[in-house]
């Protein structure tokens, strides 16, 4: 990680003074850095350990980076990993520009692992991540979305980096293709997982810890999965009322939903659905060669759904 660390500091350089700033600001504030680590474990499982897997774990950082900005932008959102977004520091032009900027440095950078596999991965993966975010704004203030829809949006927003990142390690390592496609389904599996629990903490967090403003989802009229199940399982009055909130996008009645949300089990039943994709992922990676990484693959997984940030 030292190492990936040291390439996403080399590739931030440009000779325009603004985009270091704006890109500095966001990557030095201590993300995760999950992608990457996805990344490296695979490669580890599978015993590559060229210097490309360096380059594109700082890839599928600087594309994550840039949906990152770009995501702020079109949430308006004002807190990101405990402090102002770029967007709120710098304004949305310098945020949406210095996102390109990333996102070009990152198929630079791809360029240079010479595999049309891993080109054909990312490109794929950044597409359907830019169809999810689009499919994301078609939904919003639809009450009756499905867990299906929803499910949709996820996988194809959040959960298509990870699938990548995992994949990308199976690619890099040489893997037949039935190692690939269990990387692939371990990185999907997880990635959803790791986005249902970001669903949840929008409810059921702590704003100080998660580092962004609670409530978000429910501003910009998210039907997400807890408020979906709870309207499944709640009673007419509970029902009407979370519906209204995503019609309007009204945070007004927000203790109020968040407590429909507990009381309903609904809060419950989307944890559930979080661990039965974690044990999606756990079956998946037990398909990799027994190594310390793959116990870290599983760890992670098992792990994940205790993540308060
Ligand atoms: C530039 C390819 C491209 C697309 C733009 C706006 C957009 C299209 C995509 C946004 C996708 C997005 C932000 C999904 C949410 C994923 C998510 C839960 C991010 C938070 O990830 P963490 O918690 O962040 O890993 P840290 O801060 O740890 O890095």
């Amino acid at each position: 990680m030292a190492a990936v660390d040291l390439v996403i500091a080399q590739r931030l350089d440009s000779g325009v003074p603004l985009v270091g700033e704006v890109a500095k600001y966001i990557i030095s504030a201590g993300g995760k850095r999950l992608r990457p680590v996805l990344l490296l474990l695979t490669c580890g499982a599978l015993g590559y350990n060229g210097h490309q897997r360096h380059n594109l774990a700082a890839v599928v950082e600087f594309i994550h980076t840039a949906t990152l900005l770009h995501d702020d932008v079109v949430d308006e959102s004002t807190l990101r990993r405990g402090r102002p977004t770029a967007n709120e520091n710098f304004g949305n032009p310098a945020s949406v520009l210095v996102g390109d900027f990333l996102y070009s440095r990152a198929f630079q950078m791809m360029v240079e692992a010479q595999s049309m596999r891993v080109m054909q991965t990312l490109a794929d993966a950044t597409n359907v991540i830019a169809e999810g975010e689009v499919l994301q704004l078609m939904n919003m203030h639809d009450a009756s979305l499905d867990e299906d829809g929803y499910l949709r949006v996820i996988r194809s927003k959040t959960a298509k980096l990870f699938e990548a990142s995992a994949r990308l390690g199976a690619i890099l390592a040489g893997s037949p293709s039935a190692i690939e496609t269990a990387c692939a389904d371990y990185g999907q599996a997880l990635g959803t997982a790791f986005q249902v629990i970001d669903d949840v903490l929008d409810y059921d967090g702590n704003a100080a810890e998660m580092g962004k403003n609670l409530g978000d989802d429910l501003r910009e009229g998210k039907a997400t999965l807890p408020l979906i199940l709870a309207m499944q399982r709640g009673n007419e009055a509970q029902r009407q009322t979370v519906r209204e909130a995503i019609e309007t996008g009204s945070v007004d009645k927000i203790t109020e939903i968040a407590n429909i949300v507990r009381v309903t089990g609904a809060l419950e039943a989307t944890r559930n659905a979080a661990a039965a994709e974690a044990q999606r992922a756990i079956d998946a990676a037990m398909l990799l060669p027994d190594n310390p990484h793959r116990s870290a693959l599983l760890t992670l997984a098992s792990q994940l759904l205790n993540r308060r940030t």
